[in-house]
């Protein structure tokens, strides 16, 4: 396998478009002939984390784990690509702390919370601000943006930005740091 491993790890609000963003860049970059795995937070709850809730020390303990096993696979060549909303600094930065130097890739999809909450494809911010789910992220809970990270994808209008674009924004840094 010739192939150095990394992590590409996406935060942002819910219905920011970190799935899909992760799912077109794990698309684009197999067309490329790479090796990549995504870690979902939505779904890795469902599974390995699925003893744990939305309360911040749950949430540290979702990113922790998420983290150790990205790990794992940049260690084993692969390119880990990890979903999750990760909403506190500290957590992400004890991500980062795991690997060695360049590999740890943040990139921060910044979408306004009022595009989020327009989009709201599951009907969550709705019940959020019904007060039907406490603590919910942009909320009542905190989001606390990146303040230097190695990417920043802007969506500002109306108009989402096709994930194609988006994940090929991501892939041109890959090149410029020779993972790809
Ligand atoms: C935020 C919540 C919450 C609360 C349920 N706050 O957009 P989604 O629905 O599909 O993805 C969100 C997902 C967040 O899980 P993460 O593992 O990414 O979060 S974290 O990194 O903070 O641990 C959302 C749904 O779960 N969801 N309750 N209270 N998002």
């Amino acid at each position: 396998l010739n192939q150095k491993g990394c992590v590409i790890w996406i935060t942002g609000l819910s219905g920011s478009g970190k799935s899909t963003l992760a799912c077109a860049l794990s698309r684009e970059l197999h067309s490329r002939g790479k090796l990549t795995y995504v870690l979902d937070g939505d779904n890795v709850r469902h599974g390995l984390n699925s003893d744990l809730t939305f309360k911040p020390e749950d949430r540290a303990e979702n990113i922790r784990r998420i983290g150790e096993v990205a790990k794992l696979f940049s260690d084993a060549g692969i390119i880990c690509i990890a979903s999750l909303i990760s909403p506190y600094r500290k957590d992400r930065a004890a991500c980062r702390a795991l690997l060695p130097e360049g590999d740890f890739i943040e990139v921060f999809l910044d979408v306004p919370i009022h595009v989020c909450e327009q989009r709201d494809p599951k009907g969550l911010y709705k019940l959020a601000r019904a007060g039907k789910i406490r603590g919910f992220t942009g909320i009542d809970d905190a989001y606390e943006p990146p303040v230097s990270c190695e990417i920043v994808l802007k969506e500002e209008g109306r108009e989402a930005t096709p994930p194609r674009e988006l994940a090929e924004q991501v892939i041109s840094y890959l090149y410029e740091k020779g993972y790809l």
